[in-house]
């Protein structure tokens, strides 16, 4: 009867959001992004930080609901509302905030939803466990098991099914990782918790494993000396042993403490979910889930990802193109900032302060119906001018347009010279004596 309220009681919510690239989704803060591909489409399990002003959480993760996202592009993200609150779960201590790190994995047509929150009952390691939700369908309804997972204490589940059908538990607690079988219902553990050894030592959390081509790749969290970076192991057994490779992700260069991931291939590109505190600058526990391409070596391993603005996908030309998020600059002093620094979820604006400065904005899709005109949003210190092309700095021309001098940002529309078709780059270029600030262009 519980189950069913809970299933009728989910508002039925669905909403695409703007064309996102670093960080994917800007209406909300999310964390820890456990990424998944079900049905040929990328699904994003992420937490949900909120912030709270005041109180016991004001200076502390405070999460109370999932939401799930997915896409096919990789910069437009549907927002499929909440999937699960903490006031849904009959064991969890819903004063506690503690809805952190889920995952979700789909075994025979069921997909199973595995989240850590802190239990009514505190009597086995301080309440800290594991439940698990159950759906037909990726986003849900997820209907949540009336008591936590039997012998899992700690955080930041992460399950596997390997090539023979066998599925794992990978998880976290009191700095350690460990990981056990779990039974053909998805629900119970099959053997005790193991720990995962041959690590690095120090504060280690949120492991992620994947197979390719046969080998494990154990990955995880671990802070060495002051934040979190991402690094990773690899074995030829899903429990081990695993040989240290090194580093997927150095430390935040915003110094966000944590860092928490997941790695996927789609549509034969492997990518690394990630995040940092790009929208909350001065509380890094109000986060944001970022994505950027993946690439191995020869040998298997893992080539150090550099997290980038513009991060992954094809973006619509017929979309807001965000280009303060480009794919590369040149030019001395061209700098991003906030559009509105009293709402970071506006976004930002790019300055070009000079003559000769350019951006790159890479792979955007004009399709085969051909574009006339492009909506810009900028502004101009003095009156000024602008070019865009495709493709190079001195590609195909499709804009050349004057801009003149005002403290506002402006909207204006222009004829293309000629209509791009297919998928292009996306060069943006001062080309005359004022500094210029874009904030987004839309072809129509
Ligand atoms: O989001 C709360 C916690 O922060 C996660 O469980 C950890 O992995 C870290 O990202």
């Amino acid at each position: 009867m519980r189950k069913t309220i809970f299933a009728l009681s989910l508002i039925v919510f669905s909403a695409v959001g703007a064309v996102a690239q670093n960080p994917l989704i800007m209406d909300e803060f999310t964390a820890d992004p456990s990424a998944r591909v079900f049905n040929d489409k990328v699904y994003i399990y992420p937490s949900h930080d909120i912030r709270k002003d005041s109180g016991r959480f004001a200076n502390w993760f405070c999460m109370e609901d999932y939401h799930v996202y997915s896409s096919e592009n990789l910069t437009q993200w549907e927002d499929h509302g909440v999937i699960l609150s903490q006031y849904d779960v009959p064991w969890v201590d819903a004063s506690t905030f503690s809805m952190w790190a889920p995952d979700c994995i789909e075994k025979d047509g069921k997909y199973y939803f595995y989240f850590p929150a802190t239990a009514k009952d505190k009597t086995e390691g301080r309440g800290r466990r594991v439940g698990v939700a159950v759906a037909d369908s990726p986003t849900g309804p997820f209907v949540p098991e009336e008591i936590p997972m039997e012998g899992v204490f700690g955080i930041d589940p992460n399950p596997f099914i390997d090539t023979d059908g066998q599925a794992y538990l990978y998880w976290g607690g009191g700095e350690k990782l460990y990981v056990a079988r779990l039974k053909d219902n998805m629900l119970e553990l099959a053997t005790e918790p193991q720990l995962v050894m041959e690590l690095p030592p120090k504060f280690k959390e949120g492991p992620y494993l994947f197979e390719r081509q046969g080998k494990y790749y154990f990955t995880f969290p671990h802070v060495p000396k002051t934040t979190e970076r991402l690094v990773y192991a690899m074995g030829d057994n899903p429990m081990g042993p695993f040989e240290f490779k090194g580093v997927i992700m150095e430390e935040s260069p915003v110094e966000c403490w944590t860092n928490h991931h997941s790695i996927i291939e789609y549509r034969d590109q492997w990518y690394l979910f990630y995040h940092h505190n790009d929208l909350s600058p001065d509380f890094d526990k109000n986060r944001s889930i970022k994505a950027d391409s993946l690439f191995f070596n020869a040998d298997g391993t893992i080539q150090q990802v550099v997290p980038t603005l513009r991060g992954v996908g094809i973006t619509p030309a017929a979309s807001q193109i965000q280009v303060d998020r480009y794919s590369s600059a040149e030019g001395k002093n061209i700098s991003y900032a906030f559009v509105d620094d009293s709402n970071p979820h506006e976004g930002w604006k790019v300055n070009l302060p000079k003559n000769g400065n350019l951006i790159r904005y890479n792979k955007v899709d004009f399709g085969t119906d051909g574009f006339e005109e492009v909506v810009v949003n900028a502004s101009a210190g003095n009156d000024g001018e602008y070019e865009i092309r495709l493709d190079a700095p001195d590609g195909d021309l499709v804009v050349s347009a004057k801009i003149s001098g005002s403290d506002e940002m402006k909207t204006e529309r222009i004829s293309l010279s000629e209509e791009p078709k297919g998928i292009h780059d996306i060069y943006l270029i001062n080309t005359g004596d004022s500094e210029l600030t874009f904030d987004w262009i839309q072809f129509k």
